[in-house]
Formats: C-alpha cells, sequence, structure tokens
C-alpha cells in the first residue's frame, strides 16, 4: 500500500512539472498515440496495428514521406519482431467487386510525395504470428528502401476503428 501511495504521488509530481500536460493528456485520449520514425529523407509516421481479429495475422498501417524532392523512393523490405514472416501486400478490388490480396516486391514512394498504407490498399502483411498481439503490445517494424535508407520504428497495436470487411479474409490469401 505504501509503494501504491508513491507512486501516485510521484505521478502527481510529474504531472505537475510539465506545463503542457493537461493538453496532452486531451489529445491521448482522443487519438491514441501512434508510431513513427525517419531516417535520411524518409518520415514514417501514423504506424499502428489493429488487434487482429484472426491471432495469427496481422496488418500494419502507415504513412511515408519522401522529403527528396528530386529522387523517388520505393519500400522494397519490410521485417518485424512480431514474426519472421512480414511481406509488403496490397489489396485491390476486382472488376466484380471482390477485394483480393496481391503481395508486392516494392511499394513505391514518389519524390516528395507521401504512400500511405491504409485498410483497402498497400499494407504490410505479417503472417505466422506465434505470439498473439493485444492492444497495449508494441512491435519493432524496420522497412528498408531502394535508396538504401532503413527506418526502425516501434509499432503499437490498437483498437480497430471502422469496419474492415476484408479483415476476415487476411488469413486466406495465400
Ligand atoms: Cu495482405
Amino acid at each position: 500500500m505504501k509503494t501504491h501511495t508513491a507512486t501516485l504521488l510521484a505521478l502527481a509530481l510529474l504531472a505537475t512539472g510539465c506545463s503542457a500536460g493537461t493538453s496532452v493528456r486531451e489529445a491521448a485520449v482522443e487519438t491514441p498515440e501512434r508510431g513513427g520514425a525517419e531516417a535520411d529523407a524518409i518520415i514514417v509516421e501514423d504506424a499502428w496495428i489493429p488487434e487482429p481479429a484472426n491471432p495469427e495475422v496481422g496488418v500494419v498501417y502507415l504513412a511515408i514521406t519522401n522529403t527528396d524532392a528530386s529522387a523517388a523512393d520505393a519500400v522494397v523490405e519490410v521485417r518485424t519482431d512480431a514474426s519472421p514472416e512480414a511481406e509488403l501486400c496490397t489489396t485491390e478490388t476486382t472488376e466484380s467487386g471482390a477485394a483480393v490480396m496481391r503481395t508486392l516486391d516494392e511499394i513505391p514512394v514518389p519524390a516528395g510525395g507521401t504512400t500511405t498504407f491504409v485498410d483497402g490498399g498497400y499494407h504490410v502483411m505479417v503472417n505466422d504470428i506465434p505470439e498473439p498481439l493485444a492492444v497495449g503490445d508494441s512491435v519493432t517494424v524496420t522497412l528498408g528502401f531502394a535508396s538504401g535508407t532503413e527506418v526502425a520504428l516501434d509499432v503499437p497495436v490498437q483498437e480497430m476503428t471502422g469496419p474492415t470487411p476484408d479483415e476476415a479474409d487476411h488469413g486466406a490469401h495465400h
């Protein structure tokens, strides 16, 4: 009990010591903090993993900006400590309206532009996850680029937001 009181006191001291504490906390309630990192000309932000419906299969969503306005780049490699099986993937809609996924060798990031990984589009596919991911977990994702740039970032597992009709198909596409 004494330890508990001491912890609360320490938190209170931390809160008063930070002048921006209130606004930071409010922002965190509305939008859970997402992962990001940058290296060379590449900025990765808004990275998150929706808590997988199928415990063995996860997807990573993020946004990649190439700040070099004179040279296009591309993601050519992905690794994660969540599983040895990670790959670049895209969801496409066929003429009949069905969503199908296809693995990719590379995902382009235009010069001075941003490529977003979103539900129904580009994503990182993580297969054969040995330990189920839960909200609050964090995994390391490393993206390798054609330019030689490598970006490693911590990606939080967060609650799914909004409907994802194709999610149920994620486990069956290989
Ligand atoms: Cu996929």
